[in-house]
């Protein structure tokens, strides 16, 4: 008889496995499909020329100049070689016509060492600080990722070295300055030194004013979307992981002092790439720059797209979380509705109430307390609706259990003998039905967080 009981044991354990698989599958499945985002390029107007980078790069040299490390071929304009200590700059020689403009760049930051740095910046700066103008080839030069400090303008920083140990590089946020030297803390990560003024955002998820992305030795070119809009600067990234288009962030950007007159655009700043390398380095390769002006009509619409992590591993660890107790709660489900059906079925052939409840019984500890695990994982993601609601259940299971009568009896099913009040006398339809309810309700929740992509 024991080893009866542990084959039915390891029978159910083993019909619980195969449901958490098929269910995983499927919610994967759906979570790829939904991620693969709409394309935030405009389609309003044609690449600007003058402002766009295109193999053979070399062939670029037209539209623009560069000096320090940086060296151009064929295939990519290399601002900094994985050598420490260097610093390269590309220039755009022509400046940008439009209040409103996107800047789409392909880049690749790569070398063998496990750590690599310092890290590269696209720039949006005053004419001022053009380098032929000035005659100089190290006028652009300084210490701001190959960039000098008294910059006027701003810049998209892509920090790859962790500096301050936080565990969020590489990185990517915006400075902005308009005039002096811009203070900094390079050991910091620029902590206090980037833009944190976010626009009013329709969802506060996407109320973000840095990302972090790995964006380093992926063996493959990684494309970044800057979009200047009505004085918002927005950031999107598309790694190459067939994930499609991802939110990194959205930023106020401040009137600028461009002569003496304050501006609320970067019209008539120059684009530039800038990258250093430190004690660390990496290869810093750009691929490929495509420049389009916008109408102030167009619309940014972030929560088409799915996000990039704001604190690097915390956040893939809360889907993971999610991703759990979505495939848990469906498995539940599923098994409720046909336990329920079963019974409904064995009690209309009137199968005798001994086996019923025999086989009814086969799960019923395990159910309870996988679902039990289910309401802790929503107590530590802090979803405290949904945690009360499961936490209910899980109260009137334990106080059925202290009676003894968490497993069916056949009083229960007859309506003869001893039968017990209150909880513990739920008859199985009330069981099921009430479990249904909750159940139902916190799987509505899950597939609408899955979805949406909260
Ligand atoms: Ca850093």
């Amino acid at each position: 008889m024991r080893s009866s009981n542990l084959a039915q044991r390891l029978t159910a354990i083993a019909k619980f496995a195969v449901l958490i698989g098929l269910v995983t599958a499927l919610t994967t499945y759906a979570a790829g499909a939904q991620a693969t985002a709409p394309s935030p390029v405009s389609t309003q107007y044609p690449p600007e020329p003058q402002h766009c980078l295109h193999p053979p790069i070399d062939h670029g040299q037209v539209y623009w100049s560069f000096g320090g490390s940086t060296v151009m071929t064929t295939k990519y304009a290399r601002l900094t070689p994985a050598v420490p200590g260097r610093k390269g700059w590309l220039w755009n020689e022509y400046p940008l016509e439009s209040e409103d403009f996107e800047v789409e760049f392909k880049f690749e930051v790569f070398s063998k060492p496990h750590l690599g740095g310092d890290g590269f910046a696209l720039w949006f700066v005053n004419a001022e600080s053009d380098p032929s103008f000035l005659q100089n080839t190290n006028a652009l030069t300084g210490p701001i990722f190959g960039m000098k400090s008294n910059f006027k303008g701003v810049g998209v920083l892509f920090d790859v070295y962790d500096n301050d140990h936080q565990r969020n590089n590489p990185a990517i946020f915006v400075i902005q300055n308009n005039d002096g030297n811009f203070p900094h803390s390079h050991d910091l990560d620029f902590e206090h030194d980037m833009v944190k003024k976010t626009p009013p955002s329709s969802s506060p998820e996407y109320d973000r004013y840095r990302c972090v992305v790995e964006y380093r030795n992926l063996g493959r070119p990684v494309t970044a979307l800057v979009k200047f809009l009505n004085r918002v600067l927005r950031v999107y990234i598309d790694t190459g992981d067939g994930q499609g288009w991802r939110f990194c962030l959205a930023v106020e950007i401040n009137r600028m002092t461009t002569g003496s007159k304050p501006r609320n655009t970067l019209r008539d700043t120059h684009i530039a790439f800038t990258a250093a390398t430190g004690q660390v380095s990496d290869n810093i390769d750009i691929l490929e720059v495509t420049t389009r002006y916008l109408k102030s009509s167009d619309k940014a619409r972030d929560t088409d797209f799915a996000q990039l992590s704001a604190t690097g591993s915390g956040r893939s660890y809360e889907q993971l979380v999610w991703f759990l107790i979505t495939a848990i709660g469906i498995c539940l489900t599923a098994i409720t509705v046909y336990d329920f059906n079963d019974y409904k079925n064995m009690m209309n052939s009137r199968i005798d109430v001994v086996t019923i409840c025999h086989r009814l019984n086969e799960n019923v500890y395990l159910h309870a307390y996988a679902h039990a695990f289910l309401t802790f994982l929503l107590l530590v993601q802090r979803s405290w609706l949904l945690f009360i609601l499961n936490l209910l259940l899980c109260l009137v299971r334990f106080a059925q259990h202290r009676q003894g009568a968490l497993e069916l009896n056949s009083a229960s099913l007859t309506r003869m003998g001893t039968r017990l009040s209150g909880v513990a006398g739920m008859s199985p339809d009330a069981r099921y039905i009430f479990a249904l309810v909750v159940y139902v309700l916190s799987d509505l929740y899950y597939i609408y967080r899955l979805f949406s992509d909260v």
